[in-house]
Order: C-alpha cells, then structure tokens, then sequence
C-alpha cells in the first residue's frame, strides 16, 4: 500500500507512524485510517519477528492530530445524516484496540494541539509525552457529539470524574502541562526537547524486556476489572510465565555480573 496520509519507517527495532496531513492538522479521514491500519499490521508482523519493539506515533507539522475531518461530513440541508456509528464501528473504535493490544509498546508524542478523536487517541497508547506547547481538546461537545476513540472510558479513569466531566462537556483546552499534573499523559518538556526525549524513550522500549512490558500492560489494564484475588491469580501466572523467559534470566546474570542486560524481548 501506499502511503499518503502517513509516514511510516522502521530502524533499529522501533516503527515510527507520523499522522501526515498537517494542512488539515492531521485530521483522519478514511485513507488515513486505512493506511494506520495497515501499517499497525505491519508493525504487528515485526514485532513477531522481534525486529520491532516499540512503536512511536506522532504527528507532522504544528499539530498532533485534529480528529476527524469535519470536511468529510455533509450536514448541508436535505443531505443525509452520516453514520457516526458506522465510522466509530469501523474506524476508530478498532483503532484504539489495535493500539491497545499491539505486540510492542507504544510511545506517543504529542507535537502540537490534540483535538477530538486526536486528544483521545494518545489515551490508548502506553506513554504519552508532549511538548509544552501542545494541548488536549474535548472538541466533541462543540458538534453535539460525546468523547470517542474511547475517551469515555479513558478520561474519568485517568483524571477521576469530575475532571472528565467538565473536559468532556466544556471542551476547554487543557495544556500539555496540566494534563502532566492531572496524570492525563506521562510527561510534558520543552519543544526543544520533545524529539531526543522521544528518541531516548523510544530506545530504552526497544531495548526492554518486551515479553515483561506486554504482560505489565496486560496486568495493568485487567487491574480496572478484577478483583484483589483474580488480579493476585494473574500476577501469579504472569510471573510464571515471565520467570521462564530468557530475559529473565538474563537481567539476573547481568545483575548478578554487574553489566547491562541485554535484552531480546524473549
Ligand atoms: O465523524 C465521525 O467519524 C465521528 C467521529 C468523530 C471524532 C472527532 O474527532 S469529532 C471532533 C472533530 N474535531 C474537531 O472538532 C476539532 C476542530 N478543529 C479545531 O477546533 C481547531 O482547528 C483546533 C483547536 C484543533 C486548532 O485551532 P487553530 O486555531 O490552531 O487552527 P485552525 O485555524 O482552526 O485550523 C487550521 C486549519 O486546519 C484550518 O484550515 P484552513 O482554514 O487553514 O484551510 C482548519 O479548517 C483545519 N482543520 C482543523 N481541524 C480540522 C480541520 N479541517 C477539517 N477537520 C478538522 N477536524
């Protein structure tokens, strides 16, 4: 397939997925999406092969992503209503599972403004950073419309009610610094720093343990649902699972002979 709506490249076992249409500040219109899908395949099938083992996902230009494309719905009087259904159905309710089940890490990078779809997809991935200068919109209720890409379900999670709340309703631009402090996103740096602290991040996943990462994501996420005594039963099987791994034993030898493991994600 190719490529017009994003970038996509891979180099020393990170993928890197750039939103590119900055035009339209990366709005997402259906070849977008298409074209995600498919290069999350792609990284998907790597990471089988372990010659990827994490993906970056950012944006080109001044924005990160401005949700969807509001030039791609006709509310012109007569026409008929499109299918917000169809489109979350399709597009991005899969988006965020595809995100949220990866075989690898994702780091997202949150360059400039994050809007609708835009602010909720970073949600989805497992560490967030943004540059100072970035912000997150709940555009939504400026079109009549609720938080998707899961942000109903990621917000009051991540903020607690009452901040999910009035973002949700009021739609106010939340900086990149208070979603910092509020536990929205990891972490926010200066501009000039975002893109070697991307880089330093995105080098550190990839030398991981990824087999340990994907499990910690796995445990984590199933902690919302479980109780006490299912989530002690996973972490038990986890450990299991994990104490047979090769990187296991190799973060204790290399502990154990005072050197930097090496890693293979096995
Ligand atoms: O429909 C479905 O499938 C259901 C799913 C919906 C998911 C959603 O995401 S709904 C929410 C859609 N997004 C929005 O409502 C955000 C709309 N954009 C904005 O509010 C503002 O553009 C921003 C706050 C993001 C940035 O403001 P600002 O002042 O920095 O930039 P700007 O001047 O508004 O935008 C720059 C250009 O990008 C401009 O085009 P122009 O005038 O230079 O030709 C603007 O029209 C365009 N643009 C920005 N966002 C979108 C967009 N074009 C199409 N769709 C957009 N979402």
């Amino acid at each position: 397939m190719d490529y017009r709506n994003i970038l996509f490249s891979v180099a020393d076992g990170i993928a890197r997925i750039t939103l590119n249409r900055p035009e339209r500040l990366n709005a997402f219109n259906v070849a977008m999406h298409e074209e995600l899908r498919h290069a999350l395949q792609r990284v998907e099938s790597a990471a089988a092969e372990r010659t990827v083992r994490v993906l970056v996902l950012t944006g080109a230009g001044r924005a990160f992503c401005a949700g969807q494309d509001l030039a791609d719905r006709s509310v012109d009087p007569g026409a008929a209503a499109p299918d917000l259904g169809a489109s979350i159905e399709l597009y991005y309710g899969p988006l965020v599972l595809a995100l949220r089940r990866l075989s690898v890490p994702v780091l997202c990078v949150v360059n400039g403004v994050a809007a609708g779809a835009g602010a909720n997809l970073p949600l989805a991935c497992d560490i967030v950073i943004a540059a100072r200068s970035a912000h997150f919109i709940e555009a939504f209720c400026n079109l009549g419309l609720i938080p998707d890409t899961g942000g109903t379900y990621f917000l009051p999670r991540l903020l607690g009610p009452a901040r999910a709340t009035a973002l949700a309703m009021l739609g106010d631009k939340l900086s990149a610094e208070q979603a910092a402090a509020w536990g929205l996103i990891w972490k926010c740096v200066d501009d000039a720093q975002l893109a070697a602290e991307a880089d330093a991040l995105a080098r550190r996943l990839a030398a991981a343990p990824t087999l340990g990462v994907l499990r910690t994501r796995q445990a984590l996420q199933a902690s919302g649902l479980n109780t006490l005594e299912a989530q002690l039963d996973l972490e038990r099987d986890f450990m299991r699972e994990l104490g047979r791994s090769n990187d296991y034993r190799e973060g204790v030898s290399a502990f154990l002979e005072k050197r930097p493991p090496r890693f293979t994600g096995a």
